[in-house]
């Protein structure tokens, strides 16, 4: 049996009403505040970033096997026989970095002790993403804190690292991390035409912590994507520009995913998209960048969100099921 079985991921229309079935959610992320309560038992991330287009939807996590919910320390999580979903959102009583820390100790204390120390997949938001306190961007403060989190305990900070995303969310909301973890080891794959991140040179600030794409199984993870060329933002102030080259890495990461896997396993055909915006008057330009490139059918939600680059005008993450 598939070590991951039957992982599925879904972007579920409120308007359609409440599922029949909540037994095989493993978990949920929910933007602005969407939606109407889910059973308790379920884990589900309030992530607040507004949303531009495709509301009304939550995104789903399913899985075959039998799940169980539970909670260790501030971590709620959902787990079935292989994975575990899971979400922890903390107020930056003494400051980001400190709620950085803890967020990611609580994180592998959780999936350490569980027995699902693989994690595949992070989801980060952060209020005032590009704003600097203290002489340092915000966004800095985080990976500093993340890769000290990191090192206490004793996990690479290279090479087979998590796929991930870092994005702004509303001011005054709390620093949200949701995650999907495994009993195995998922793979990571770097995308050629990009330096990876964590061997950004110093001007980037600390490195951080993440893979460009990890392979889970049947499942790929492509992590938040940006116009970025080596290691530099392209396409200045052009989002039709920067959608195109966002659009370039993410075929390369389908390709990169395929050659590492030896198959020709994942397509554009078969993946879901979150696409954040910095600057909302921006969607019918992306949109139309998108809409032919992707296909009608193709599920997209698109969110305001700040990206961690002051110049990065529209960032691209999506989830896709091999053939
Ligand atoms: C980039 O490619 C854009 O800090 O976890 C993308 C994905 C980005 C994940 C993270 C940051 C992160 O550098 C930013």
């Amino acid at each position: 049996m598939a070590l991951e079985a039957g992982l599925q991921f879904d972007y579920v229309s409120l308007a359609a009403g409440t599922p029949a079935r909540w037994d095989d959610v493993l978990g949920v992320a929910t933007f602005d505040g969407g939606g109407t309560p889910l059973p308790g038992a379920i884990p589900v991330a309030h992530v607040h970033t507004p949303v531009l287009l495709g509301s009304n939807v939550r995104e789903v996590w399913r899985t075959a096997q039998p799940v169980e919910s539970g909670q260790f320390s501030q971590v709620k999580y959902r787990r079935s026989d292989d994975l575990l979903f899971g979400c922890v959102s903390l107020t930056e009583a003494s400051g980001l970095p400190a709620a950085t820390e803890a967020a990611y100790r609580e994180v592998f204390a959780a999936v350490n002790e569980l027995g699902y120390p693989h994690l595949a997949r992070i989801w980060n938001y952060l209020p005032q993403i590009n704003v600097e306190t203290d002489g340092l961007e915000r966004y800095r403060q985080f990976n500093s804190a993340r890769r000290n989190a990191l090192i206490a305990y004793r996990r690479e900070l290279t090479g087979n690292v998590p796929a991930a995303c870092a994005l702004g969310s509303a001011p005054g909301s709390p620093l949200v991390v949701y995650f999907l973890a495994s009993r195995k080891a998922a793979t990571a794959v770097e995308n050629p035409r990009q330096v990876s991140a964590y061997d950004y040179p110093p001007q980037y600030g600390p490195k951080p912590a993440f893979s460009r794409a990890s392979i889970l199984g049947d499942i790929l993870f492509i992590s938040g994507t940006a116009s970025i060329v080596g290691h530099e933002t392209v396409h200045l102030g052009d989002v039709v520009a920067q959608t195109r080259e966002t659009l370039t890495n993410i075929e390369a990461l389908l390709s990169e995913a395929n050659r590492v896997s030896g198959t020709d396993r994942f397509s554009a055909q078969t993946l879901a998209y979150k696409v954040y915006v910095r600057n909302s008057a921006d969607l019918p330009l992306i949109q139309s960048q998108l809409e032919p490139a992707l296909g009608s059918k193709a599920p997209v939600l698109y969110l305001h969100a700040d990206i961690c680059r002051q110049d990065l005008l529209v960032e691209i993450e999506a989830v896709g099921r091999a053939n």
